[in-house]
C-alpha cells in the first residue's frame, strides 16, 4: 500500500483526529474559472464539514484510531455498521477533495506532457478526445459525484462516481478527479454544469497531476 500515500495527498496518511489541509494558494487564485466565493465555501464549510463529520463518527470508536484514511476506505465493508456510512461519505469526501485542492492551479489552456500525456494518447488517442469522454462522463453522473482518471493494470481508465465515493475504496489512489456536486459550481455556473467541466481544464494543475501519476507507480 505504499504508493497509495506516495502523492503530496497529505490526508491519505492522517489518522484521527483529521484535519482540513490549507489551500496552498489563495482563494481567488482560480478566478475566474472558480471564482473566490465559491471556493471559500468549498473549502471552509464543505470540505471543512467531512473533516468534523469524519471526525465526530469515528470518536466512539478508539480501535480504528491508529488507521490512516486510505486504511479506512480500503477497508471500508469490514467496518462497524454504527460508523461505516459516515466514514464512506466524509472519509470520501476528505480524501476526494484533498487530491481536488493539490491538482489545480492556474493553468489556462493547459495540456499534459511527457508519460501522462503519451499514456492519454495511447489509451483515448488524443488530449482533446480525452476530455471530451471525461466531460460526458461528468454530464452524465445523475446528481452528486465525482469523475475520476485512473490507472487500470496498464490502461487508463475513467471513472465516474456517485456522492463521496473514491477509487481508494478500491485500494486505487487517483490520477486526478474533478467534483461535480452542485456546490462545486452552482455559484458561478449556475445549472450549466457541462460549461462548468469545459472550463475547469484551465485549472488543471499538470505538473502536479504528472507527479501523481509517477507516484502512483506508473
Ligand atoms: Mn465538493
Amino acid at each position: 500500500m505504499e504508493s497509495q500515500t506516495a502523492t503530496n495527498n497529505e490526508a491519505n496518511s492522517q489518522t484521527y483526529p483529521f484535519s482540513l489541509p490549507a489551500l496552498g494558494y489563495d482563494t481567488g487564485a482560480l478566478a475566474p474559472f472558480i471564482d473566490q466565493e465559491t471556493m471559500e465555501l468549498h473549502h471552509g464549510k464543505h470540505h471543512q464539514a467531512y473533516v468534523d463529520n469524519l471526525n465526530k463518527a469515528l470518536a466512539d470508536h478508539a480501535d480504528l484510531h491508529d488507521k490512516t484514511l486510505v486504511e479506512l476506505l480500503a477497508q471500508i465493508d469490514s467496518l462497524p455498521d454504527a460508523a461505516k456510512t459516515a466514514v464512506r461519505n466524509n472519509g470520501g469526501g476528505h480524501a476526494n477533495h484533498s487530491m481536488f485542492w493539490t491538482i489545480m492551479t492556474k493553468n489556462e489552456n493547459g495540456k499534459p506532457s511527457g508519460t501522462l500525456a503519451e499514456a492519454i494518447d495511447r489509451d483515448f488517442g488524443s488530449f482533446d478526445d480525452f476530455k471530451t469522454k471525461f466531460n460526458e462522463a461528468g454530464v452524465k453522473q445523475f446528481g452528486s459525484g465525482w469523475v475520476f482518471l485512473v490507472s487500470n493494470g496498464d490502461k487508463l481508465e475513467i471513472k465516474s462516481m456517485p456522492n463521496q465515493d473514491t477509487p481508494l475504496m478500491q485500494g486505487v489512489e487517483p490520477i486526478l478527479g474533478n467534483d461535480v456536486w452542485e456546490h462545486a459550481y452552482y455559484l458561478n455556473y449556475r445549472n450549466r454544469r457541462p460549461e462548468y467541466l469545459q472550463q475547469w481544464w484551465n485549472v488543471v494543475n499538470w505538473d502536479e497531476v504528472q507527479k501523481r501519476y509517477d507516484a502512483i507507480g506508473k
